[in-house]
């Protein structure tokens, strides 16, 4: 095929395309790649199965046990391209202030000198040998207001069919685009030409990693993996780090947020969004079941990982899922923690990395109480509990994944695909805090929520590299995720809040919490999951004005009283030892935010040390009394 002497021929572009420009763009990225072959996806079922079926045959999907798990496959990644690649993460502004301190930079110029132009350019050829299919997805509702359009070029048959799962992906984009609608360009590659003849492996990838953005342009450039958020550039690429900058640009909120759903027994509808770093049971929360003393509840689901936020013409905040699907950690994922994902994934999924039963189905550490007798783990070897015990040898990766669209979650909300989206009444901001941090805190305005959502935290568990039990920053759940410079997003926040405000508009309100308090034992005190309901109950009586709270230091939190108990054994001393604030460890705490400023000092909104000159100087009074 021979694109570039012929723009626009060659490609086999359906005649339903019928966008000048995107077929140039997709002529010129042909002529760098040079695939043999060029794929429209029309996103049609039987497409979706022939796409399988070629990854069965590729050795790159197993088809699972029919009578077990219709429908789904299991893939086997490289084992070196098993989750994503911060440290090879850039954001490409003009100016690298305008990425920020948290950020990797190279300026453009130079990124596209060794991607696209230079010598080198890894782009050039990468292709050769395989074939590009052309993903056309709406991130959110097709034709929602909030909603946008990308078109993903990818090399990865196994990226294609999870772009339909995870996004709305198929021949109807065409017609939301027309002849010169705007679309956010996404190039990815596994960078792994093959020569005439060569054979291909089952997971194809490069050792060389770029996960490349270019916010002004609102382009996203991928090369090397073939995995989750690197490959499947509608998530955090997109969704995150582009539409985080066009959310600036435009007066919106791109969020890494769960959204979920509460309706009370007397039929009043709420929406929480709500941002937690990883390892801390988003998905969980965002499918909950209510406990014991609560029938009558039910809690749905918008949204499990990430949230665009925009007004209305009141002011009003809606949300709403960009995404279709979920693409969620499997190990820890059982009937007790979440029976509602695992009936999601009965059937109609994707897993990767999980290990396989002898009947062809998947299991995980943490599925059952009991693991199988034999396995073979995510990197084909046998596996056994007593292999386990002797190497330590896990039979699913820790960061394993399911794929499946959201149209499997039975508690999947009925406004899930809503254009408008739903409106906020509450934002939830949590992290995994051991000691220190109260089970929920409501912000007393706007700017303390920003302030407590700027600064709030999560402790490294054994899981992540590093050393254990540390605190590290985590802003808004978004230092991977931010597509520009962190305090320019502090700077938003704010400022969308004082507008809006100013507008007469009411704000959802903002609320802080922890589900991770240890007790003197070491053991959580919080009985969590369906549990967390109980603060749910209390934050939307907040809301509704209808819940009483007492005043601390940091805001306002339940008394032990103020909570519903009906159908568990919590008593007001357990209450205390989530709840109390210790003044050392806030002091200690607040310098902790200090340093966290200090890093991100340059353009640092001047309303967060204010914040926190406040909040010292309500300590240094509690420490007074304290000493008096
Ligand atoms: O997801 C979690 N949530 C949110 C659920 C709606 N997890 C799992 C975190 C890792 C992904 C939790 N773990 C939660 C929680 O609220 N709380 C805890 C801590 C905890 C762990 C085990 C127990 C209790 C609390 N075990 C028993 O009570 C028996
Ligand atoms: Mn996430």
């Amino acid at each position: 095929m021979n694109a570039s002497a012929d723009p626009g021929m060659g490609l086999n572009a359906p005649a339903y395309v019928q966008h000048p420009r995107l077929l140039k763009w997709v002529a010129e990225m042909a002529a760098l790649t040079q695939p043999d072959h060029v794929h429209w996806c029309d996103g049609s079922q039987p497409e979706y199965d022939r796409l399988c079926e070629q990854l069965v045959a590729a050795g790159t999907l197993k088809r699972l046990n029919p009578a077990k798990r219709p429908n789904s496959f299991l893939a086997c990644s490289d084992p070196s391209d098993v989750a994503r690649v911060e440290d090879r993460t850039f954001i490409c502004t003009d100016k690298k202030e305008d990425a920020g301190p948290t950020n990797h930079w190279v300026a453009p110029a130079e990124m596209r000198e060794r991607l696209q132009t230079g010598p080198q350019a890894l782009f050039r050829g990468c292709m050769k040998g395989r074939t590009l299919y052309v993903v056309p997805f709406s991130m959110g509702p097709l034709g929602s207001h909030i909603a946008h359009i990308g078109i993903e070029l990818t090399d990865s048959p196994y990226v294609a069919v999870s772009m339909r799962t995870m996004t709305r992906m198929g021949r109807a984009v065409f017609d939301v685009l027309g002849r010169d609608g705007d679309f956010v360009p996404c190039v990815h590659t596994v960078g792994a030409p093959l020569a005439a003849g060569q054979a291909d492996v089952s997971w194809p990838c490069n050792p060389t990693k770029y996960i490349v953005h270019y916010p002004a342009s609102r382009e996203i450039w991928s090369y090397g993996s073939g995995y989750g958020g690197n490959a499947l550039l509608g998530k955090k690429c997109f969704a995150l780090r582009i539409a985080s900058t066009m959310g600036r640009d435009q007066g919106w909120l791109a969020e890494h947020m769960l959204i979920l759903g509460v309706t009370s027994p007397q039929g009043k509808k709420y929406h929480v969004a709500a941002a937690f770093p990883s390892a801390c049971g988003k998905t969980n929360f965002a499918m909950l079941v209510p406990p014991k003393g609560f029938e009558g509840w039910k809690v749905t689901t918008i949204g499990d990982d990430i949230a665009w936020i925009k007004p209305d013409a009141q002011g009003r905040l809606h949300a709403i899922n960009p995404e279709a699907g979920y693409f969620g950690v499997a190990p820890g994922t059982n009937y007790k923690t979440n029976p509602n994902c695992m009936d999601s994934l009965r059937r109609d999924t994707i897993f990767t990395n999980v290990a396989l039963t002898d009947d062809a189905d998947v299991w995980w550490e943490g599925m059952t109480d009991e693991p199988p007798a034999h396995l073979i783990d995510w990197q084909g070897k046998d596996w056994t509990p007593e292999i386990a015990k002797q190497t330590g040898a896990k039979a699913a990766h820790p960061n394993a994944r399911f794929t499946v669209a959201a149209t499997n979650n039975p508690v999947l909300d009925p406004h899930w695909d809503s254009p408008a989206g739903v409106p906020i009444d509450a934002f939830i901001f949590g992290g995994r805090r051991s000691t220190t941090v109260p089970l929920v805190t409501e912000a007393r305005d706007w700017v303390e929520g920003v302030y407590m959502a700027a600064t709030m935290g999560s402790e490294t568990t054994a899981a992540a590299a590093g050393a254990q039990g540390v605190v590290r920053r985590d802003p808004f759940a978004m230092l991977p995720f931010m597509g520009y410079n962190m305090s320019d997003y502090f700077q938003h926040w704010i400022q969308l809040g004082s507008k809006l405000q100013a507008s007469g508009a009411t704000l959802p309100k903002i609320f802080c919490v922890n589900w991770f308090r240890k007790g003197p034992d070491g053991k959580f005190v919080w009985p969590g999951y369906g549990e967390n309901m109980r603060v749910l109950e209390w934050i939307l009586a907040r809301v509704e004005g209808q819940a009483r709270a007492q005043e601390h230091v940091f805001g306002h939190s339940p008394r032990f009283e103020d909570l519903r108990w009906d159908g568990l054994h919590f008593s007001a001393e357990q209450f205390h030892s989530v709840v109390h604030i210790d003044p050392q460890a806030w002091q200690a705490e607040l310098a902790l935010h200090e340093e966290l400023f200090g890093q991100l000092a340059h353009r640092l909104p001047a309303e967060l040390p204010a914040t926190k000159a406040r909040l010292a100087q309500r300590l240094a009074q509690r420490l007074a009394t304290v000493a008096s």
